[in-house]
């Protein structure tokens, strides 16, 4: 049987317009971040066009931290990207030479200091935005 572990993280209330991207300073795997965005804001953050990363730049007061973003492969083809949300992506701001799928373990992906993506191991513990 599989064992599932939740990971029970209080939501923390947050000053910020609806529609805001709101950095969490937790420390998670992508599916705890995930769930974690889903039950205390409304889903892991995504991007449609180039001012969405700006405007994720002005809520996080100028300085991207490396975070999740709600990117994962499609499950059903590995060269596809979509968002948590649901939906193949129709915009990319990947890093040069990214996705480059290390070991075939990056699937989900993470925005850089730079704004731009890198995909890596879903199983990194790392800060996100929601
Ligand atoms: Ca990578």
């Amino acid at each position: 049987m599989e064992r599932i572990i939740f990971f029970v993280f209080l939501c923390i209330a947050v000053k910020g317009a609806i529609g805001n991207h709101i950095f969490i300073q937790k420390q998670a795997n992508w599916t705890e971040a995930q769930a974690y965005c889903r039950r205390c804001h409304t889903d892991l953050s995504y991007f449609n066009r180039q001012s969405d990363i700006d405007k994720l730049r002005k809520d996080a007061g100028g300085n991207i931290d490396v975070a999740w973003i709600g990117l994962h492969r499609d499950p059903n083809n590995n060269t596809a990207w979509m968002w948590s949300g649901g939906g193949h992506i129709t915009y990319q701001n990947w890093a040069d030479g990214q996705p480059n799928n290390i070991n075939g373990k990056e699937n989900n992906a993470v925005i850089r200091p730079s704004g731009k993506w890198n995909d890596a191991k879903s199983g990194r513990r790392l800060h996100f935005y929601c």
